[in-house]
């Protein structure tokens, strides 16, 4: 059931000179790139990397909030909060249809992920410590998604931008009501403020890493800017993050935990940015390759939910099976 209706892309175009030229010049004037078309291998092979991670980041993403949905402070809240998973899920499900139109199946992917083969983002591997967290998470880290994915909305991959446009929107909800949360805490009682704190305190520099390596350690970003498949680098969404950031911190009369933020005229062509303290790069590679503080957990609750779900699977097959005949 999980390879069947794939695109067959085995019989890939030759790689001429003249051939990749052509598909830079399609590139360059804006026009979609589509499933059936003929693609670079290495276009394909970027995309599918991409899209994965980022579908395995949705669907693992989940775990973290999902922890919080039995707890939630009043059924308001709760409700927010199973929409919001919900949502989650739903987003992991466009981008691995996405990924499939590149020529890899579900399974596959599933498999990657499972094996520790596949990345998803470091911010997941942490763990959510209090209700505040679930604040910190919408307000920072959607935030900081909806950074990065508002630009990919215009990637030159169609069935990616397609599935990016719905997901913002979604994400733009879920960054609102973790401000909310925030600000009602910050307003609240002192043990309320200081729980929001303390979440800040935490998942700020995680927020800042997940954008990605400073540009100079990038392995991936130039390549992936001439094809339009990333419109700025980790950098430029990481400033743009920042300055979104901090106002909003100062409205609900948090403290930002670094020493060195400062407002720098001569940062965004001269129209002002904040420059901030140094990140520690090495904790974020320590969390990409699998030594984060919740990482087992993360992929323990995934492989759980993958066997528990074999039955629906089978039955789904065998029900696809007995309609074909
Ligand atoms: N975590 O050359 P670079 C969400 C890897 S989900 C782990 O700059 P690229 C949400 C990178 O893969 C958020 N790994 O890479 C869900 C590369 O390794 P490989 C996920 C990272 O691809 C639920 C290596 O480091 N969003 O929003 O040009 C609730 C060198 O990096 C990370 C997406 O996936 C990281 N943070 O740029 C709430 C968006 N950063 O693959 C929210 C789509 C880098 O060469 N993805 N690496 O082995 C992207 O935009 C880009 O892939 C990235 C990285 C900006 C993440």
């Amino acid at each position: 059931m999980y390879t069947q209706g794939l695109l067959d892309h085995s019989e890939e175009t030759e790689e001429t000179p003249e051939f990749l030229a052509a598909f830079q010049k399609r590139i360059d004037q804006e026009e979609k790139i589509e499933p059936h078309d003929p693609m670079p291998r290495a276009y394909r092979k970027t995309l599918i990397r991409q899209i994965s991670q980022h579908a395995h980041s949705e669907i693992v993403g989940m775990l973290p909030e999902g922890n919080w949905i039995t707890r939630a402070p009043t059924l308001k809240r709760k409700a927010v909060l199973l929409a919001k998973v919900q949502d989650e899920g739903g987003h992991g499900l466009y981008l691995y249809a996405a990924a499939e139109t590149l020529g890899i199946s579900r399974l596959e992917m599933t498999e990657q992920l499972l094996k520790g083969e596949a990345k998803y983002s470091s911010i997941f591997n942490y763990p959510t410590l209090t209700w505040a967290d679930i604040g910190a998470i919408g307000w920072l880290v959607d935030g900081a998604a909806i950074m990065n994915q508002i630009p990919l909305c215009r990637c030159s991959y169609g069935p990616y931008a397609r599935a990016m446009i719905k997901i913002c929107k979604e994400e733009s909800f879920h960054q609102r009501q973790g401000y909310e949360v925030m600000m009602t805490l910050a307003e609240g009682s002192k043990e309320q403020r200081d729980m929001a704190q303390d979440a800040l305190n935490r998942w700020w520099w995680p927020s800042l890493m997940m954008f990605g390596p400073p540009d100079t350690e990038s392995s991936n970003t130039d390549q992936s800017m001439k094809w339009k498949i990333k419109r700025f680098t980790n950098d430029q969404l990481r400033q743009k993050f920042l300055d979104a950031a901090i106002p909003q911190a100062k409205r609900i009369n948090l403290t930002i935990p670094d020493k060195n933020l400062k407002w720098n005229k001569k940062l965004n062509n001269g129209r002002g940015g904040y420059s901030h303290g140094p990140i520690d790069w090495e904790e974020f590679w320590r969390v990409v390759k699998g030594g984060g503080p919740m990482a087992r957990d993360r992929l323990r609750a995934r492989k759980k939910a993958w066997d528990g779900g074999k039955w629906v699977r089978d039955a789904a097959t065998a029900y696809a099976r007995k309609v074909k005949r």
